[in-house]
């Protein structure tokens, strides 16, 4: 079976939803189309969602161009909810980039194509709504070709543009200046068709032209661009053949049994008994119904396994029962109760999970209306994190307040319809704040050594923590021989090292570090076996937090905060009102003022993460309505000033004395769930 995954991405509102639905309708599988407004389509099923007009999670379709099986994952294009674009792009063989012919590209376009040019995945270009009044042709392809990338190809032309009767007509053989375009931008491209152009200008036929162009999109390398209406169902025949004979397509691979399958769970809902149900895109072998499954295996943890109970393959149309899901195949698959997004399935080798968009930036604590719910929110939030890793939620230590990571505001919202809708608890907020960390300023050392009055394991623990670049995140390595110390020992220092940076000298994450284990000591068993007498894997685990601590404080932390690059644009009578709201809010102007798309100013420069929405908030009234802002997370800086300080969870060993005297009443509560 030939076999296509592709993602649907763009801003939110440029129509993926529609598209989808669309697409659904002209391959036969729903007889009628529904609509976003009417909260009837196939993708946007949540109540939620229906409510709202907008996609929140990504939701899986399938249908068939010819023999051709197209398993579509809809994503939402609000940022709040990145993360569900994030899950998806581990899996995708092609996508597609919706973009409005009104709004033309917007922020998010371009944060996604960045995305997907540096995944190097295969892409079509579609531009949509071209029936709405103000869309345009040239002007969009200018703007594509100067915000996203130089090479894209327009595949046809547009005609009757912001009408009802909007067509769009593909180019042919006959078009001498589409092939003039297509071989200029590909002989850009591919050595062997230029040296044929330039030996011979009537070597690149209008065939050879259209397969280099496949190679090319397959390769990522060029971008083709369709116009249409998903409203009006122009465009979209043409978009449907550019998906089977541009886009990379797969062909399931035959295998049996479970052994040496490898896969990626991308998406963990319940099901009506409130079962576990987890989408997984087979990379390697085959899953069998009712054979043992290795799942969540990661480096340095082992996962669990679990029989697979039950197992739904998309093929074409809604997912059908199968005895098995083969290499390249997207199922849903029962029977792994502790699996989480972004498991690894199988055994052949795990999927590094590296994140391609902006960690969450904000942070706030949510409060239920009524005290008695509050182990129950707890438990709720748990099972919402299985779906959702980001939202990654801690318990402080002072006043035992939940703490809630977030995107924004309309993720916020989501969260508290969700926990009074599936869990019956109606949860408030208290004050948003910006989630900062902590970058080492040095390196720093420190040893507990065993017997000593201060050390009451039986223990010995050096450490020394280095600065690493930002974005590297934790790195462990050892200065003692190995094997000095038994493995479950080391695991325990690991493990414990990298909770403990979960909380800095601030209260915020040190993200990026080197450990280096620099001193060991245990004391071993007596010949009959281990023994209280002898060191246990809990001696290092409560020791290693101290050790952890002091070297931080020998080191000593900086405290950055999330900023983000913005581009602003402003009518040129409101620039000096612009100016001085951006220096309140302490952004950072770029470079000066180009000329604007519309003859506005173009102001560009950095500004606290946290100060965006207030910015947003402004702006129409400092430009009458004028203004566009775009803005992304950039960087980590340092907080110019005084540091702010987090609150903690009650497993930071700030203080000692302390520390021993949970560690002693074995009161040591590990409540993140990161
Ligand atoms: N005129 C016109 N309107 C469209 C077209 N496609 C979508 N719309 C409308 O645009 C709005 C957004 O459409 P959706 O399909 O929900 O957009 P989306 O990209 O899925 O939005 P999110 O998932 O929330 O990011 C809806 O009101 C649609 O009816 C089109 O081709 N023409
Ligand atoms: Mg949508």
């Amino acid at each position: 079976m030939q076999l296509l995954n592709l993602g649907i991405l763009a801003h939110i509102d440029a129509g993926k939803t529609s598209l989808t639905e669309r697409l659904l309708f002209d391959a036969g599988v729903i007889d009628e189309i529904g609509r976003v407004d009417d909260g009837s389509t196939q993708t946007d099923t949540l109540a939620l969602e229906r409510e709202r007009g907008i996609t929140i999670k990504a939701a899986v379709v399938s249908f068939a161009i010819g023999d051709l099986t197209v398993n579509l994952i809809d994503t939402p294009g609000h940022p709040d909810f990145i993360a569900e674009v994030e899950r998806a792009l581990g899996v995708l063989d092609g996508a597609v980039l919706v973009i409005s012919a009104v709004e033309g590209v917007q922020a998010q376009t371009r944060v996604l194509m960045r995305t997907l040019t540096r995944l190097r995945i295969p892409t079509v270009i579609f531009v949509n709504k071209i029936d709405r009044r103000g869309a345009g042709y040239d002007r969009l392809l200018a703007d594509i070709a100067a915000r996203l990338s130089p090479a894209i190809v327009a595949m046809g032309s547009a005609h009757d543009l912001g009408t009802a009767a909007a067509v769009w007509l593909p180019y042919g053989p006959a078009d001498a200046g589409f092939s003039n375009r297509l071989a200029d931008v590909l002989t850009l491209h591919d050595d062997t068709l230029l040296a044929d152009y330039v030996a011979h200008e009537d070597a690149l036929t209008y065939p050879r032209l259209r397969s280099a162009l496949a190679a090319a999109t397959r390769k990522a390398l060029v971008y083709p661009v369709y116009f249409g209406s998903a409203m009006t169902g122009a465009g979209v025949s043409s978009l449907t053949a550019a998906l089977a004979q541009l886009l990379p397509v797969t062909s399931d691979q035959a295998g049996t049994g479970n052994a040496h399958c490898g896969g990626t769970v991308f998406k963990v809902e319940r099901g009506r008994a409130g079962e576990k149900v987890a989408y997984v895109r087979l990379f390697a072998g085959a899953v069998a119904i009712r054979q043992p499954l290795r799942y969540g295996a990661a480096a340095g943890r082992a996962g669990k396994i679990a029989k697979i109970t039950g197992i739904r393959v998309f093929n074409g149309g809604p997912a059908i029962p199968a005895e098995s899901v083969q290499a390249g195949q997207i199922a849903k698959l029962w029977g792994l109760a502790d699996v989480r997004v972004g498991d690894a399935i199988g055994d052949a080798g795990t999927m590094e999970v590296t994140h391609q968009f902006a960690p969450p930036t904000l942070e706030t604590v949510v409060v239920p209306a009524r005290a008695a719910d509050r182990t129950a929110l707890h438990l709720a939030l748990s099972r919402l994190a299985e779906q959702d890793p980001l939202i990654n939620f801690r318990q402080d230590a002072g006043r035992q307040e939940l703490l809630l990571s977030l995107y924004g505001e309309v993720q916020k919202e989501v969260i508290q319809a969700t926990l009074a809708a599936e869990f019956g608890i109606e949860v408030g907020f208290r004050e948003t704040t910006t989630i900062c960390t902590e970058r080492l300023a040095r390196a720093g050392a420190a040893a507990e050594f065993m017997g000593e009055p201060a050390n009451p394991f039986k223990a010995t623990i050096g450490l020394r923590l280095s600065p690493a670049p930002p974005g590297s995140g934790t790195r462990f390595q050892l200065e003692i021989e190995r094997g000095a110390l038994p493995a479950a020992f080391l695991t325990a220092i690991e493990k414990a090292a990298r909770e403990t940076l979960a909380e800095g000298l601030y209260g915020w994450q040190v993200p990026d570090c080197v450990v280096t284990v620099t001193h060991s000591g245990y004391v071993p068993p007596p010949p009959q076996g281990w023994s209280k007498y002898s060191s246990s894997a809990a001696d290092f685990r409560q020791l290693t937090p101290l050790v952890v601590m002091t070297a931080l404080k020998r080191a000593r932390t900086v405290v950055c905060e999330p900023v983000s690059s913005f581009r602003l644009e402003t009518p040129q009578d409101s620039v000096t009102a612009v100016l001085a709201a951006l220096a309140r809010l302490a952004a950072t102007k770029q470079a000066p003022g180009a000329a604007g798309a519309c003859g506005g100013a173009v102001l560009a420069g950095e500004i606290p993460s946290g100060r965006v929405p207030e910015l947003q908030l402004e702006l129409p009234g400092l430009t009458g309505g004028e203004g566009v802002l775009e803005s992304e997370f950039a960087r980590y800086r340092q907080v110019p000033g005084e540091f702010p300080v987090r609150r903690r969870t009650d497993h930071n060993p700030l203080c000692r004395e302390e520390y021993l005297l949970r560690v002693r009443r074995g009161a040591l509560g590990w409540s993140s769930t990161g």
